[in-house]
């Protein structure tokens, strides 16, 4: 009854994916908590604990206002034990104990340090750790093996931890349209990640390239990228070719390794700017990915590149828990048909999994 009582407790619907999640919400400094506690299961390994507290945060976010106390959850969907005692702490104290205490933990905090490195994920900064390394200089000072990502990643350390605003992601995108136009007119590029969903600013900027005539795209990457590098534009990059192919059938990729299979582009680009933190020297270093779609796969794409993480592991685990079809950045699969489900935009593959469509900006989860 309780349930029915709670002003929150209203129907929630269970996928992440089935909700409008906007960018702010009423709930920041639970969601916050819970967030702490996620990345930490992710530092640790816990992936299942990490997806507890990300999911439990994502409810939150999609509240159509401030909880006031712990009975207003009543049984919304996702939110277990763990979860409600971070948040009864929250509510009642202002803070969680137990995520007060990782944030201070040595460990939490030099993992954290050590991932914000552009190319260091989780086991990499977890065996530094186990070996004794804290802090960067140490990297340096101990002479510790680095990848040249890496090691680019530890020079432009400053800038890339410096949010990128919406305007230097504008000002990159327009940067790659110019070079696109030059080799293949008619070619687009979109802005797709954090901004695309409304956010001001971002880690990177995720600009998809495209061309309405299939095929006409394939080998377009290679000279943008050889074209902006003899700009001086390009600090750091490393290209991957494209490795997919439809008739290999369904692919349930997503993993933590494999997100796609476009032809791609991992950059540092040298951005000039006017103000901020990069102004006395007149540029910024700012990540940028490139990845190229052959126009059938651009709605997948799209759909795939604009987030967030979390909406996207929930539009996949519906896919194939409710509808037992596989989908990814390139396409939908439909395993009791054995058919390809193609679309021309994104509403279509909300259409083909039965879903109601979510605007971009309500893909905040
Ligand atoms: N993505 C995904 N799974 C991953 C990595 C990325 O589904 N393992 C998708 C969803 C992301 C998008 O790609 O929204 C871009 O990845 P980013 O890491 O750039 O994430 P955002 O752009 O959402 O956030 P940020 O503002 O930090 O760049
Ligand atoms: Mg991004």
């Amino acid at each position: 009854r309780v349930a029915e009582l709670a002003p929150h407790g209203r129907q929630m619907a269970p996928y992440a994916c089935q909700r409008r999640t906007p960018l702010l919400h009423s709930n920041q400094p639970l969601t916050e908590a819970l967030e702490t506690l996620a990345e930490e299961a992710g530092f640790s390994g816990s992936e299942g604990r990490s997806l507890a507290f990300t999911r439990a945060a994502s409810v939150l976010k999609a509240l159509p206002g401030r909880l006031g106390a712990l009975e207003e959850l009543g049984s919304l969907p996702g939110i277990g034990e763990h979860s409600r005692r971070v948040i009864q702490d929250v509510l009642e104290d202002g803070v969680c104990t137990e995520v007060e205490r990782v944030k201070l933990s040595e460990r939490y905090r030099t993992m954290k340090l050590f991932t914000k490195i552009f190319g260091v994920g989780v086991r990499t900064a977890s065996r530094w750790y186990q070996e004794g390394l804290r802090t960067l200089l140490d990297l340096q000072e101990r002479n510790t093996k680095l990848t040249r990502q890496q090691q680019a990643g530890l020079r432009h350390y400053g800038d890339l931890n410096t949010p990128v605003e919406r305007s230097e992601a504008e000002s990159t995108s327009r940067a790659v349209q110019e070079a696109v136009k030059r080799f293949l007119p008619g070619a687009s590029v979109t802005l797709a990640g954090g901004f695309r969903r409304g956010k001001p600013r971002g880690h990177d900027v995720d600009l998809l390239l495209t061309h309405p005539e299939e095929g006409r795209e394939v080998g377009l990457l290679s000279r943008v990228v050889s074209w902006l590098d003899s700009q001086g534009l390009i600090l750091y990059q490393h290209s991957q070719e494209n490795s997919y192919g439809l008739r290999e059938g369904p692919e349930p990729l997503g993993g933590r390794d494999v997100m796609d299979r476009f032809e791609r582009c991992f950059s540092i680009f040298r951005l000039e700017v006017q103000g901020g933190p990069g102004a006395a020297r007149g540029w910024k270093a700012v990540r940028v990915d490139l990845v190229v779609a052959p126009v059938s796969q651009f709605p997948f794409a799209l759909l795939g590149w604009t987030g967030s993480r979390h909406f996207e592991r929930e539009l996949r685990r519906f896919a194939s828990r409710e509808r037992k079809m596989v989908l990814n950045s390139h396409a939908l699969y439909d395993t009791r048909q054995n058919l390809f489900l193609p679309a021309a935009s994104e509403e279509e593959i909300f259409q083909h999994l039965g879903l109601e469509y979510v605007p971009p900006a309500q893909r905040n989860a």
